[in-house]
């Protein structure tokens, strides 16, 4: 895979190939967990592959393993040294909870997301898998784990409510409640993870199946995922299918008539337009 740099980052690193573009945690001593720094370059990262119009897969990994102690991760969540009062704080002393904003464009973009993970996922770190559209994981170090009801913190949003409708009522409540730890495989068998993948191969193979999705047609690929989206996310889900809906009645003879006809200042002429049944 001949991964070209995009851009350098402090927190994350960002790289694209064929399509493909690879964004991943990069503060391997601290599991993965991100500040307002890294939530803000994951965010521009994310921008930036939602506006490139040769991308349609999104990898979001992480850069592994600690220096420390050789442990693999994908994201422990908020930084907890980070911290403050009402958010995490970041160089500017605002307080944010701004992971929610790359979670509504992870969930949102018109292309698929997958959560590549290859170690420990926690807190804030899990909820982010859970919003991708596809979850691989290490056979041999993945970790799932929710923290949230340890530290005060919970992730009411998708994280839960939505994981819930992924797992179903009861091991949501478990995983919540208990805080345990799940092997790739216990969340596979819970239906969370698409599949394990020995460790060695789980980069590789992420890039595999985004190539078999970039065989596909990516209208159909952007409306089958705001369609699966549309009835958990209420108004906006049908905002955004609608979005989509819209683009594709721009492209008919009727509306460019509706638009000559704007800006020819006369009446449209639709009446030679079929009904179709
Ligand atoms: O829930 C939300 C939100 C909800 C709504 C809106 C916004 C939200 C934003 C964020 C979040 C959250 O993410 S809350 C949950 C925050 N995360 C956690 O509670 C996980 C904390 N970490 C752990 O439980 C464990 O570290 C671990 C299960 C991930 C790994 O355990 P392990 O392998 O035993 O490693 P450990 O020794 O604990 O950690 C290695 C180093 O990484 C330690 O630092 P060191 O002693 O070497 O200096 C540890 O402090 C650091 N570290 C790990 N996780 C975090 C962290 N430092 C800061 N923040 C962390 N999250």
């Amino acid at each position: 895979i001949n991964w070209q740099v995009v851009k350098e980052y402090e927190d994350i690193t960002y790289k694209k190939c064929n399509g493909v573009a690879r964004i991943a945690f990069n503060r391997p001593e601290v599991r993965n967990a991100f500040r307002p720094k890294t939530t803000s370059e994951l965010l521009d990262a994310l921008h930036d592959a939602q506006e490139d119009t040769s991308i349609g897969v999104v990898l979001l990994s992480a850069e592994g393993p600690s220096p420390k102690d050789g442990k693999y991760s994908f994201c422990s969540g908020g930084d907890q040294r980070a911290r403050g009062h009402q958010g995490y704080v970041g160089d500017d002393g605002y307080h944010r909870l701004n992971i929610l904003d790359a979670q509504r464009l992870i969930r949102f973009m018109p292309k698929v997301v997958i959560a590549v993970v290859p170690g420990w996922a926690v807190g804030g770190g899990h909820s982010l898998h859970v919003v991708c559209d596809l979850t691989l994981a290490s056979k041999e170090h993945a970790i799932f784990k929710q923290t949230d009801a340890d530290v005060t913190s919970f992730d009411a949003g998708y994280g839960s409510a939505y994981l819930a409708k992924m797992v179903g009522q009861k091991k949501a409540r478990e995983i919540f409640f208990l805080g345990r730890n799940y092997s790739a495989q216990d969340a596979f068998e819970m239906g969370m993870v698409n599949a394990v993948i020995p460790h060695d191969e789980l980069e590789d193979t992420a890039y595999q199946w985004a190539q078999e999705i970039l065989e596909k047609s990516p209208t159909s690929i952007k409306m089958l995922k705001f369609a699966m989206n549309l009835t958990d996310d209420g108004m906006v889900g049908q905002q955004v299918f609608a979005g989509e809906a819209t683009r594709l009645a721009y492209m008919t003879e009727e509306a460019k008539e509706g638009r000559n006809a704007f800006l020819e200042k006369r009446k449209p002429n639709f009446r030679n337009i079929k009904w179709l049944p």
